[in-house]
């Protein structure tokens, strides 16, 4: 990795730049603390960082963040081995209000997630995000000077910066990867400044998805909305004479770490803990992990297990499945309906089902270290992962990688990018209730035999499919740019 991207760059400066930092320092009880967070972006590309070296742009949202970055918001990463640099960006209260609660995450998540959640669109939060994605431009350009350098740009925060870049550093090669799904034109068509972002988007001269089908529905878009010529055959845009590439790389997890990391033996205590704080000594263990969002089909996934306890009494007092929901965006509305939905549903299945000292359902809804996201993988006698809609979804491929005993079984949305590699999973649709409550009941009840063989070929795939060739096929792209 490290010799690629030497090769690639030929000197050039390397620069991420994203929302969401890689790592979060906080004061707690008044010890400095610095959080991982619950992100799929920011987890899989801190190993790329580590292995290039590079810079990383992000806003600095921790309460102590301040504390230990320099005067220009710099600190060395990651803390137990520092190999690059986090530049930290800082929004006052408005613009964080305005860009990420207001338009990237009320106007733009729901639109680009079919989840039949409707998207809120305010002139007051457009003009935040326009602000703070020119600060952000600033940040960058201050860095990079009139120099050719490599700027990797993520998600959908910051569609308008790979324009406001190439107005300001001609010299830097800019790609965006969309960590969400792009969705098709009828959809994206309400949006009141879907020409201000197309026009932003196609600053880039590459612009990543996770699989083609968002790709085809982001050249259809730009067909619909602008004066802009779509080349299909090579799935590249012209627009205003240059060319943005579209292309999809499928992002994953550093599979070698997670399968070392959970093969440990703080994971096998953990696990016996676990088994005896949650009172599962003898039972089959479900988990589901993720961040507390309406896209993840959390009310669905406990809908479909409440069924599966009608169904199969059989399994009361044996089965007990694990919700891990950690708390996001708090500030929004949607995210606290439907995190009083889920605690509603949790209490109405536990005390439906439930005798004596044992509960189906064990919610845990805060942050957990990796040692104990770990434990659970490897306790686990199935993962659901029950997504509306998930550009790729890594909890997925997480899973398989902590898998090391060739155990367990992926229940896996056919509504996320992960279910078109992950092809052994039981491939569900959360909207069919009773259909996965009986998949839940055939993942229980499936063989070891076949079990080991699905979740040995799932293993090869992400082995190969790892997040490291995920950066090196963009990069080498980058590369190939004259
Ligand atoms: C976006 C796209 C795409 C969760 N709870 C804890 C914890 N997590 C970690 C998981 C996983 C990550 O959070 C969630 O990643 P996902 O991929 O599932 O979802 P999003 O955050 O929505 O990510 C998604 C991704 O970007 C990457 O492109 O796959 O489709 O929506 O890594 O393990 N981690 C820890 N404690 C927890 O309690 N440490």
């Amino acid at each position: 990795m490290q010799q690629l991207i030497r090769r690639t760059l030929r000197g050039r400066k390397f620069i991420v730049v994203s929302n969401r930092e890689p790592y979060i320092h906080t004061r707690r009880d008044g010890r400095l603390e610095a959080l991982r967070p619950a992100s799929g972006m920011a987890l899989a590309l801190d190993p790329v960082m580590q292995a290039t070296g590079g810079l990383w742009v992000a806003h600095g949202s921790g309460d102590a963040d301040r504390e230990v970055a320099d005067g220009r918001g710099c600190l060395r990463l990651p803390p137990e081995k520092p190999s690059y640099t986090l530049k930290r960006v800082w929004l006052s209260k408005q613009q964080e209000e305005g860009y990420y609660y207001g338009f990237a995450n009320s106007a733009l998540w729901p639109l680009c997630h079919i989840a039949y959640r409707r998207p809120v669109f305010r002139q007051r939060d457009w003009e935040r995000y326009q602000e703070v994605n020119q600060l952000f431009a600033d940040a960058v350009a201050e860095e990079i000077g009139p120099e050719p350098a490599f700027v990797f740009v993520q998600d959908y925060h910051l569609a308008l910066l790979p324009r406001l870049l190439k107005e300001r550093c001609p010299r830097a090669t800019v790609a965006l990867f969309w960590h969400i799904p792009w969705p098709n034109p009828e959809v994206f068509r309400i949006c009141p400044w879907k020409t201000d972002l197309l026009h932003g988007l196609l600053g880039s001269d590459i612009l990543g998805f996770h699989i083609r089908y968002h790709c085809n529905n982001f050249i259809d878009t730009v067909d619909r909305e602008l004066e802009a010529r779509p080349d299909r055959e090579m799935t590249a845009i012209v627009y205003r004479g240059e060319t943005t590439k579209i292309r999809s790389f499928p992002i994953s997890v550093d599979f070698e770490a997670i399968d070392r990391e959970a093969g440990r033996r703080a994971v096998r205590l953990r696990m016996q803990e676990l088994r005896d704080q949650l009172g599962l000594q003898s039972q089959l263990v479900g988990v589901g992990i993720d961040r507390a969002d309406y896209t993840k089909g959390i009310p669905e996934r406990l809908r479909a297990l409440d069924r599966f306890l009608d169904l199969y009494p059989d399994y009361h007092g044996r089965f007990a499945f694990v919700q891990v929901a950690v708390p996001s965006r708090l500030h929004v509305e949607e995210y606290r309906r439907l995190n009083e939905e889920v605690d509603a549903l949790v209490e109405e299945i536990n005390w439906k089902h439930g005798a004596g000292a044992w509960k189906p359902i064990v919610y845990i809804n805060r942050h957990l270290d990796p040692v104990h996201l770990y434990a659970l993988y490897r306790l686990a006698r199935f993962c659901l992962v029950s997504s509306l809609h998930d550009g790729m979804n890594l909890v997925a491929k997480e899973f398989v990688a902590a898998r090391g005993d060739d155990g367990g079984v992926l229940l896996l949305s056919q509504f996320t990018g992960a279910a078109r590699e992950l092809r052994e999973a039981i491939v569900i649709n959360p909207y069919a209730i009773d259909c996965l409550a009986e998949q839940i009941a055939q993942a229980l009840a499936m063989d070891e035999r076949e079990m080991r063989t699905r979740m040995r070929r799932l293993r090869e795939t992400v082995r190969e499919r790892n997040v490291y060739k995920w950066a090196a096929d963009i990069i080498r792209k980058l590369g190939k740019l004259p």
